[in-house]
């Protein structure tokens, strides 16, 4: 058993049985020319989430632990696109309309694919999810199960809308969630810092926060290994 300092009280977890859950650090959300921009938000601040996502990713991994990525998408013939969803924002280019990056939010594009900082690799799994929420109508739930998960440690865009939305789903099915602050992005500064208090208030109602380093240094702990340092050189 490990414990990290978070809030509203240290997370407990057990390794084994935690999974990392990278939420949707996809192109069209993190660069400009895909659905977040489309939406018309400016897509910088969710590049600050990356290099702490990385460094948690990378311990993650050569800790041995388990690690699943989710994207948001919609088949290309779009009969999983609600109406309502295809036509919100009012944008000039909308979900399915061809953008800098290919098809917005269309799976098999380069613009729904995930960035390559934190890129999948073998044995871990791709979630396609047609919602904000990673459980909504996705095997999410039953892999975790296969897998013998109960808690999650989060990170991934955005913190109030796919990141909320996943946490909450998965509080409701009886998992854990620790969402680690500086390693989830929001295009509004404020909606950032909101949607974390929102989780850890009264006594964490659907989960904890913390932040990469105190993290990784938990893992650290943990494992015996040390945590590499902010910024380091990746060999
Ligand atoms: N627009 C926005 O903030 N987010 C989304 O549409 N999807 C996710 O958060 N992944």
């Amino acid at each position: 058993m490990a414990t990290v300092d978070a809030e509203p009280y240290g997370f407990e977890f057990e390794p084994a049985t935690t999974a990392l859950l990278m939420i949707d650090f996809q192109r069209d959300f993190v660069y400009p020319g895909g659905f977040g921009e489309a939406l018309g938000n400016d897509t910088s601040p969710l590049l600050k989430a990356l290099p702490p996502a990385e460094r948690v990713l990378r311990a993650w991994r050569d800790a041995g632990l388990f690690v699943i990525h989710t994207r948001e998408g919609h088949r290309p013939d779009l009969s999983d696109l609600p109406p309502s969803k295809k036509v919100r924002g009012r944008g000039k280019i909308t979900i399915g309309d061809v953008g800098p990056m290919g098809r917005i939010l269309v799976r098999g594009e380069l613009g729904h694919d995930i960035v390559e900082e934190v890129y999948p690799i073998d044995g871990e799994p791709v979630v396609d999810k047609p919602g904000k929420g990673a459980f909504y109508a996705t095997d999410l739930d039953a892999i975790l199960k296969m897998k013998g998960i109960r808690q999650l440690v989060v990170c991934g865009v955005t913190t109030e809308v796919c990141v909320h939305t996943s946490v909450r789903e998965a509080n409701d099915r009886g998992y854990d969630a620790l969402v680690l602050s500086d390693a989830v992005g929001s295009y509004f500064p404020e909606f950032q810092r909101v949607a974390l208090e929102m989780i850890k208030a009264q006594g964490g109602i659907f989960g904890w926060v913390s932040d990469s380093e105190r993290f990784l240094r938990a893992l650290a702990t943990a494992t015996g290994k040390q945590p590499a340092a902010a910024g380091a050189a990746v060999v």
